[in-house]
């Protein structure tokens, strides 16, 4: 096992992963922005490195400051947590040509789900049922873009390659707009991600966001941790997450994860990942597969018992996966709700120094965050500030567990989101379960419009 790992990130992801480090009695190595020199994480950890200013370009994307800290303090391996660059193949690179481990899949597995038209392909020739659509990239020819158009049907959405997580996509209604769309999505994607390939779907009018999440290790043992409803969305920020997904039928659950697992063992998938769906009229749509540790991680380990965090530490060290799909029992309900630091109504940021902070406890509470009475939340990242985590026997007794958390949590001094929340714990569709991508932005609207 590894003896010091550098943790290349910040905020409360940097605390989860020291924590993991260190029941697991590995030594840590905080780096941070000079914004974050006065975090408690920092301080918690065994040694620290600035690595910049506050600019993330500067710090926490700074791959020269990141891989002479580790050499400084002679880190052995280093997690790049979510985020900033998790998901970036040439750091993982240039991670491992320094002889340093990197905590996550192999740098060409990266770089192959990056581009979101080889996953598709890589994932289709796996067994993984995808959204009908256009066989890899579009073609730049103006009869043959207009014939797979035809053939998959309208409405239909556009997508750069190079994109993913919402950004370089663009629906389309009829025959008449199609080459103009192709041609605009071409432009942006080109000068978004130096990547001009583009790929056409059936646009899914209303459907759910699931994913699943799975763990493999170096020697093709790969097992999936159940289901997440991430569907509680604006803007492409997830802001609820629950496992199991609700009203999922148990055989559905079982077959999409057999088959994630077993298109893990195919490609020789390494460590933790996350295969996300479109879920529509009962059936299963891959679009991307994310190859890092999720923000929403909590809610699976939760309902398995599985520190996710742990087991991508033991398998980046070449231990066996110490669990078999038989020993993974999805047992009670978790929900997550995320607390930015924003303007509960405009959602615009709102950073500043917290002049009161209460968190929740009692039984099934768990609470992942970073910040405490008196810290000054920086205007420089994210404004995930943390997340509260409720556990139930049933998804009533989570919500409602929930909801009592949310009511005994106190933050001053910031802005919060924490009233929405509040307020979506006890909407009649939420608590019916299974709402679509699209609910929260259209109650927001209705609640603009003072409906
Ligand atoms: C789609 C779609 C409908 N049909 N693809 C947005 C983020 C990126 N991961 C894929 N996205 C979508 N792809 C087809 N064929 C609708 C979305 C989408 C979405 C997906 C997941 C979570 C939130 C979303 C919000 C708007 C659109």
């Amino acid at each position: 096992m590894f003896e010091k790992i550098l943790i290349a990130n910040r905020g409360e992801i940097a605390l989860r992963i020291q924590r993991a480090c260190r029941e697991m009695g590995i030594k840590t190595v905080a780096v941070h922005s000079e914004a974050d020199a006065e975090a408690k994480y920092v301080k918690l950890a065994d040694e620290s490195v600035c690595i910049g200013p506050a600019a993330s370009n500067l710090s926490y994307l700074n791959v020269p400051a990141i891989i002479s800290a580790a050499e400084v303090t002679d880190a052995q391996a280093i997690h790049p947590g979510y985020g900033f660059l998790s998901e970036n193949a040439d750091f993982a690179e240039r991670v491992d040509k320094s002889g340093f481990v990197f905590i996550g899949p192999r740098a060409e597995t990266i770089r192959l789900m990056g581009d979101k038209v080889s996953a598709k392909v890589a994932m289709k020739k796996a067994g993984i049922p995808c959204v009908p659509g256009s066989e890899g990239a579009l073609s730049e020819i103006p009869e043959e873009i207009l014939k797979t158009a035809h053939a998959v049907g309208y409405p239909l959405i556009i997508k750069a390659a190079g994109g993913g997580g919402g950004r370089g996509m663009r629906v389309v209604h009829t025959e008449a707009a199609v080459l103009n769309a192709v041609a605009m999505t071409r432009a942006e994607a080109q000068a978004a991600f130096g990547n001009p390939m583009v790929y056409l779907e059936k646009f899914l009018e209303n459907p759910r966001h699931i994913e699943i999440q799975v763990v493999a290790d170096k020697f093709r043992n790969a097992v999936y941790l159940g289901d997440r409803d991430c569907s509680m969305q604006r803007r492409h920020q997830k802001i609820i997450e629950e496992a199991p997904a609700p009203h999922l039928p148990p055989r559905a659950r079982i077959r999409i994860g057999e088959r994630c697992a077993e298109a893990c063992r195919k490609i020789g998938y390494e460590s933790a990942g996350t295969f996300e769906f479109l879920y529509d009229k009962g059936e299963f749509y891959f679009i991307e597969m994310n190859t890092r540790l999720q923000v929403e991680h909590p809610v699976t380990e939760m309902i398995t018992g599985i520190d996710i965090v742990q087991l991508q530490i033991r398998i980046a060290a070449g231990e066996r996966m110490p669990v078999k799909q038989r020993d993974v029992i999805l047992k009670g309900h978790a929900v997550e709700c995320r607390i930015n630091a924003e303007d509960p109504r405009k959602f615009t940021p709102s950073p500043g120094r917290v002049t009161s902070w209460h968190m929740p406890g009692g039984p099934g509470i768990r609470v992942d965050t970073h910040v405490y009475n008196n810290y000054f939340v920086p205007p420089h990242y994210d404004s995930l500030i943390g997340k509260l985590i409720a556990y139930g026997d049933t998804r009533e007794q989570a919500i409602a567990r929930m909801a009592i958390a949310l009511s005994e949590t106190v933050v001053e001094g910031i802005k919060t989101n924490l009233p929405l929340h509040a307020e979506l714990m006890q909407d009649a569709a939420f608590r019916r379960g299974g709402t679509s991508i699209h609910y929260l932005e259209q109650k927001i609207a209705k609640s603009v419009k003072g409906e």
